[in-house]
């Protein structure tokens, strides 16, 4: 409805504000030490500020929507298991690149997502070093800073980039899978394989159309629900690796600018199997 509508936008706004504010955080922060703990595995950090991030983002939103869900990386970590309802959800990573933050490698982004009857309505993804903007409300078009984005219209692999991110499961096997999919599509002479080390801003470089496909495999919905908007609204594709729909708790997503271009990619990968997001395991908390 015509109501809902403003309503969204509203939020969205709102959302604007309070990811500009957690990105003035996150650069004060990455100036000072440091405090690094692990969670899944001895690859897998978190520190205080994605912590205190996330709390800032969750209470400023709930101060204001009392009434709405709220998922967020650490909350879940603290044993909020993730799963989406009718009701207004807050979708957030409150730093998507934490590794890229503990090396001050300036590739770091706040994601704030929002669905509502399962439905992805808007997503905001702030470049926090570069304080880049990227928006999109659904049928409302994607934007960066303002300006409109557009995806690559690409539909050849040996034409393309390619993004990816190396996932915090470093055991032989899952390595093996992860370079073989790589070398596929490096036979099959794609211009070249990035890894950035923020899922969600590799995602944006789809948006933009600087990057012609994304793929992934243990990502979570906190890393996927804004980008996906972002991707569709700049005109581009967005689903699971094995070609179905999208799945926000599936551990797994393939970006691309055409829809030719994810399904040859499609193709090409093997999976790697992660537990889903909504039975989530590999999420535990330690403190500092
Ligand atoms: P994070 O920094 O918020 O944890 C790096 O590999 C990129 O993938 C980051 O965007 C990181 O998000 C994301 N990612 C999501 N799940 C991951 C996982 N299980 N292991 C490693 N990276 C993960
Ligand atoms: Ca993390
Ligand atoms: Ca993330
Ligand atoms: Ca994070």
């Amino acid at each position: 409805s015509a109501e809902n509508n403003r309503h969204w936008e509203e939020c969205m706004e709102f959302a604007v504000q309070t990811a500009r504010r957690a990105g003035q955080v996150i650069r004060e922060a990455v100036k000072l030490d440091k405090c690094v703990t692990t969670k899944s595995s001895a690859v897998d950090l978190v520190t205080e500020t994605d912590q205190q991030v996330e709390e800032l983002i969750i209470s400023t939103l709930r101060d204001r929507y009392p009434s709405h869900r709220f998922i967020g990386e650490e909350s879940s970590a603290a044993g909020e298991r993730c799963f989406l309802t009718d009701s207004p959800t807050w979708i957030i990573d409150p730093i998507d690149g934490t590794c890229n933050f503990v090396h001050s490698f300036p590739m770091v982004a706040v994601s704030i997502g929002f669905a509502v009857k399962k439905e992805l309505e808007f997503g905001v993804i702030y470049h926090c070093f570069e304080e880049t903007l990227y928006t999109a409300r659904k049928g409302h078009g994607a934007f960066c800073n303002g300006l409109r984005l557009q995806v690559s219209k690409e539909k050849d692999v040996s034409k393309a980039l390619i993004l990816t991110e190396i996932g915090a499961k470093r055991d032989p096997e899952t390595l093996k899978i992860f370079l073989g999919n790589m070398e596929k599509l490096l036979k099959a002479h794609a211009h070249g394989i990035r890894v950035i080390g923020s899922a969600t801003l590799a995602l944006c470089q789809v948006a933009t159309g600087a990057a012609d496909a994304y793929y992934q495999f243990g990502l979570h919905c906190w890393d996927i629900a804004a980008a996906a908007v972002i991707i569709r609204e700049a005109g581009g594709v967005v689903m699971d690796t094995s070609g179905g729909p999208l799945d926000l708790m599936s551990r797994r997503v393939i970006a691309a600018g055409t829809p030719e271009m994810a399904d040859y990619i499609v193709q090409q990968l093997h999976s790697i199997s992660y537990e889903r997001d909504d039975h989530d395991t590999d999420c535990i908390s330690t403190s500092c």
